[in-house]
């Protein structure tokens, strides 16, 4: 089958790009997986459409913003929910877990030490615990045994937030240990085909 030209362009990290990336490698798509050094970064930034990475290029077009283009790409490969409803479930956990990491950077970027230090500790003991039990009862709401959030199968909904926590566990090894579902929906997948052989081989970047 022949595909689309894809050029993904991010810092050398998971982050929000690793999405994109679990998209190509679970659906067996080739992709130029472009890593920029930060001190290249201030010459390109004005010619980004957001000023932000990471970019996808597709055939030469360049989208930015990476919950759209996973989207597109989820869309094109099968990842995006079966139907309209399904799609509005991945597109809400999609969501959900903008509204999680807008309240991590509330500590992330507070500056007084101290005061991080407290915020952070209220976020993983108070505000993140609520998140992760209403992440897992979607999870378990969406009838599929809650393997995946849609109840036809993986979505990039599922590579987004099992992605995200991975990086989270590495700060926070405790995080999901009340929350047995999502650690196992994390687990299983990083064991996707495809997944798992792009994981074993991905650069290991901290974030
Ligand atoms: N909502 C954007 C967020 C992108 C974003 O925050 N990018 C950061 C790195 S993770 C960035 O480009 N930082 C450099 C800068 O803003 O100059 C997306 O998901 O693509």
């Amino acid at each position: 089958m022949s595909h689309s030209q894809y050029k993904l362009t991010y810092f050398d990290a998971r982050g929000v790009a690793e999405t994109t990336r679990f998209i190509f490698a679970y659906a067996g798509v080739p992709f130029e997986d472009v890593r920029i050094a930060r001190e290249d970064w201030p010459a390109m930034k004005a010619s980004t459409p957001f000023g932000q990475l990471p970019l996808l290029e597709i055939d030469g077009k360049m989208f930015g913003q990476s919950a759209a283009f996973a989207r597109l790409l989820a869309k094109r490969y099968g990842l995006a929910g079966k139907d309209e409803f399904e799609q509005a479930q991945v597109d809400a956990i999609i969501d959900y877990q903008k509204d999680i990491q807008a309240a991590m950077a509330i500590w992330w970027r507070e500056e007084d030490k101290e005061k991080q230090a407290r915020l952070r500790e209220k976020f993983f003991a108070e505000d993140l615990q609520q998140h992760l039990v209403n992440l897992q009862r979607q999870l378990a709401a969406s009838h599929s045994e809650g393997h995946f959030f849609a109840a036809s199968g993986p979505s990039f909904a599922d590579f987004s937030i099992a992605s995200f926590f991975f990086t989270i566990q590495k700060f926070y090894p405790t995080v999901l240990d009340n929350f047995p579902q999502l650690k196992a929906h994390g687990e299983r997948v990083h064991n996707l085909p495809g997944i798992k052989e792009w994981v074993d081989k991905r650069p290991k970047t901290e974030m």
